[in-house]
């Protein structure tokens, strides 16, 4: 049985668009994080880091328990278990957790500390707002170049390196990025949203916060 704690939120749908991409069933568990539930000792009991998601597998038989957080290792951890969007082996499957990484040290956090210091912050921070707007301004356009000659962001196939990213620019307004300046990226997020998995996993979490 897979639980996910999660919220309407680019890190959280993550998990659902794999879960639904492997056709794999699970529970959602709203975790509000704009009323600050990720921080409730019920939550961190789950996640000392007080962030979502975080998957919960238990074992159908032995009741054996996995609890993980971080979309990342969450993404590894379905596709490895259940064989899907991820390379078995050599160069392929290095490209995808190249880019997964990169996801995760330079997509992920200049996206959520632009949108942070210009949207959340309790008090003006120009030098942090422009420094991290102006990161995430450059990774889109990395990304962008990359997607010239790769249909996905790995190579020829949809992997969870495009699922990762998806993420953050289906949120992409919160950083203030806008994809009109970027073709290939454009053409990339309109290939990934129309997929039926993907549009399952954002209509579920979509309700979810709506409830
Ligand atoms: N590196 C973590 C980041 C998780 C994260 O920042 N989640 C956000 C929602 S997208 C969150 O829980 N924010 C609430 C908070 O930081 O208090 C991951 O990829 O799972």
């Amino acid at each position: 049985m897979i639980e996910i704690y999660a919220y309407a939120t680019p890190n959280s749908v993550k998990v659902p668009i794999a879960l639904e991409e492997l056709g794999l069933g699970y529970t959602l568990h709203p975790v509000n994080v704009t009323q600050g539930a990720q921080k409730l000792e019920s939550f961190r009991a789950l996640n000392p880091n007080a962030k979502v998601p975080v998957l919960v597998d238990t074992h159908p038989t032995t009741g054996e328990r996995l609890v993980l957080s971080e979309s990342a290792a969450i993404l590894v951890y379905l596709a490895e278990r259940h064989e899907g969007l991820l390379p078995a082996s050599g160069p392929e499957r290095a490209r995808v957790f190249e880019q997964l990484f990169f996801h995760a040290s330079a997509v992920s956090p200049s996206f959520g500390n632009a949108g942070f210091f210009t949207k959340l912050a309790a008090e003006p921070q120009p030098l942090a707002q422009q420094r991290f707007t102006a990161e995430a301004e450059r990774v889109t356009a990395l990304l962008d170049g990359l997607l010239t000659e790769r249909t996905f962001v790995a190579g020829d196939e949809y992997s969870i390196a495009d699922i990762a990213n998806f993420g953050w620019f289906w949120r992409r307004a919160f950083a203030g990025i806008a994809l009109d300046a970027y073709p290939n990226l454009s053409r990339w997020f309109a290939s990934v949203e129309q997929r039926p998995a993907v549009q399952r996993a954002i209509a579920r979490v979509d309700a979810m916060a709506a409830a």
